[in-house]
């Protein structure tokens, strides 16, 4: 049985990346929805249904544990699936998001209490972040900025051009970080790791940035180690199967964008 980590396209390689650095025993698949992403202004419904076919079509390929790398579909669909369809209908299988690994760590790099959540409009509107870091944070004040135009200036490859740095600094600003206090960052769309050097350009050296993908394989490792009887169930012979619901040739080219290693796509 293999782990399974979904995302709506090849943004969720940059968590993807991360795990099988920490843990490339397993037996992976990854799949990317690209043929209906973005995810990001979809309704929850939407994104429910999309998340729920795409995990169901993973069960079926023998996944036993599936990671949602995806911010919007963690906002969005997981709930659902975790109390709906996996009590009724797989109670065996598990399905994680990366939400709730991030919101259980993220206030400990904070010095000032006061840190700045971007995502997509999805995941910010869904107050998903909000909800969650307060559970472990009640104290940490959390400012939230949607950023809809990174995504699609990092899959054209323009995230580091001038354009970029325009809007990068304007959703930046709507944050106040200096006279909010902001000590921290935290990136919460998959794709928006490649966008750090073009921030730093506009944000003091002293305030951390952070990703998720260290984060979430982290919280991977300890969830195996506290199941020991699903970790048992696993295969370990260090493949890794890459589909697309899209382009196998869009996959490939954009993939490279996010994951360093020559990919076979499906
Ligand atoms: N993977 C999405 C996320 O992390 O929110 C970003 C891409 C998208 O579907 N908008």
């Amino acid at each position: 049985l293999k782990i399974g980590v979904f995302d709506s396209g090849v943004g969720g390689l940059t968590v993807f990346k991360e795990i099988v650095a920490k843990l490339p025993d397993y037996d992976y698949l990854y799949l990317g929805d690209n043929a209906r992403a973005p995810y990001g202004d979809h309704s929850f419904d939407v994104i429910y249904k999309y998340t729920l076919e795409c995990v169901e079509w993973m069960f079926k390929q023998g996944c036993e544990l599936i990671i949602l790398a995806c911010n919007t579909a963690s906002a969005k669909a997981l709930r659902n699936i975790q109390q709906k369809d996996l009590v009724d209908r797989y109670p065996h299988k598990r399905v994680l998001g990366v939400i709730r690994p991030t919101a259980e760590t993220i206030g400990n790099y904070s010095k000032t209490g006061n840190i700045a959540v971007l995502g997509t409009r999805g995941t910010i509107e869904s107050g998903s972040y909000l909800l969650e870091i307060n559970h472990f944070f009640p104290n940490l004040k959390v400012h939230q900025q949607s950023c809809p135009l990174w995504v699609p200036l990092i899959e054209n490859k323009e995230h580091l051009s001038e354009g970029a740095a325009y809007f990068v600094e304007k959703d930046l600003k709507k944050l106040a970080i200096q006279s909010n206090s902001i000590d921290v960052i935290l990136l919460g769309c998959t794709h928006y790791p490649l966008m750090i050097p073009t921030i730093k350009k506009f944000v003091s050296p002293d305030v951390k940035i952070i990703s998720q993908g260290e984060i979430v394989a982290n919280s991977l490792v300890d969830y195996l180690n506290r199941h020991p009887e699903l970790e048992r169930e696993l295969s370990k012979n260090s493949t890794v199967r890459f589909c697309t619901t899209g382009s196998e040739l869009d996959f490939k080219n954009h993939a490279s964008l996010f994951f360093d290693k020559e990919i076979n796509t499906e």
